[in-house]
């Protein structure tokens, strides 16, 4: 990995992601790419490709000229958004994951793009949700998901392509917000303690779901693209953790910073079913052994950099 593609870069991993292999492979060696024009002063005025993924034309067009031998392929549609428009998702989230899995496969490219744990649905062991296991999801980001797990598996197995891939939990950040998705209230949480010293959640107090800080996010991305091919047993769809919590444990850990802190509750039945469709906890075995995934951030640890940085913006 030396000269990388990232779609979706300003979305919520894109961002960061951007900005960490800046730091590690250099400005000149990674071009971002989005459907608009970046905002955020850390990534305007420096190179970046307006691309709608659907459009292959544009997608060679870009490689022709960069001349990458990676792309990370992070656009996509999140989980409560697919449900608004199920055929949207479709077009984008399996459109754009094809077109980038071409692309490598002509260029010869190494491929990065996430999973989920909406990869897993109502009939998938709950606890310790293991890598390899029923997967029936009832959501169309989970249809989106599962098929494009299979589709990396089968780009790796038919045409060579060097696919990998991690199914994400809950990512929580301070730097961009996400937009969409069933975990976001996780973030909501830590910004609205701050902005307000309230809370109002759509998920259920008790609702457990797994987590990840996102440093941890990217570091897992980054190792699980530098390992050695020849340990990767599995390549796509790594089940990675570092937490499970639930709305009530995320408001008891912010009262340790903040005591005045209030939570009420308003489930949105659309989101809170979803959360119950996905397991409570994943097994991230694989990863360990595989690739030495090793989360660094737990709850309480990610609370006090969360407030803080927010604090600060
Ligand atoms: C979502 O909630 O849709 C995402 C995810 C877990 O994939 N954050």
């Amino acid at each position: 990995m030396e000269r990388i593609i990232i779609t979706g870069a300003l979305g919520q991993i894109g961002t960061e992601l951007t900005l960490k292999l800046r730091e590690r492979y250099g400005e000149e060696n990674v071009l971002p790419t989005d459907i608009k024009e970046p905002e955020d002063e850390q990534l305007k005025g420096k190179p970046f490709e307006i691309l709608d993924v659907r459009d292959m034309d544009r997608l060679k067009e870009i490689a022709a000229t960069f001349k990458p031998d990676t792309i990370m392929h992070m656009a996509a549609l999140l989980s409560a958004t697919c449900e608004k428009d199920p055929q949207l998702a479709w077009d984008i989230n399996m459109g754009g994951l094809v077109n980038a899995l071409e692309l490598s496969r002509e260029f010869s490219l190494q491929f990065f793009t996430p999973s989920s744990i909406g990869a897993f649905g109502p009939s998938t062991p709950k606890e310790n949700t293991p890598q390899v296991t029923v997967q029936r999801p009832t959501t169309m980001y989970g249809v989106n998901k599962v098929a494009g797990e299979l589709l990396c598996d089968y780009y790796f197995e038919k045409f060579g392509v060097d696919t990998r891939g991690l199914r994400f939990p809950g990512l929580i950040s301070h730097v961009k917000e996400p937009g969409g998705g069933t975990t976001d209230y996780a973030v909501e949480i830590y910004f609205e303690a701050i902005r307000t010293g309230r809370y109002t959640s759509y998920i259920d107090k008790d609702t457990n779901m797994d987590m990840m800080y996102m440093d941890d996010a990217i570091d897992a991305t980054i190792k699980l693209m530098e390992a050695d091919a020849s340990r990767l047993e599995d390549r796509n769809a790594f089940n990675v953790t570092a937490m499970s919590i639930n709305p009530e444990m995320v408001a008891n850990e912010i009262r340790k910073h903040i005591p005045a802190f209030e939570v009420d509750y308003d489930v949105d039945p659309v989101r809170q079913g979803i959360a119950e469709s996905w397991p409570n906890v994943i097994d991230a075995s694989h990863a360990v052994r595989q690739w030495d995934f090793e989360p660094k951030y737990n709850l309480a640890k990610m609370t006090e950099i969360m407030l803080e940085a927010i604090r600060n913006k």
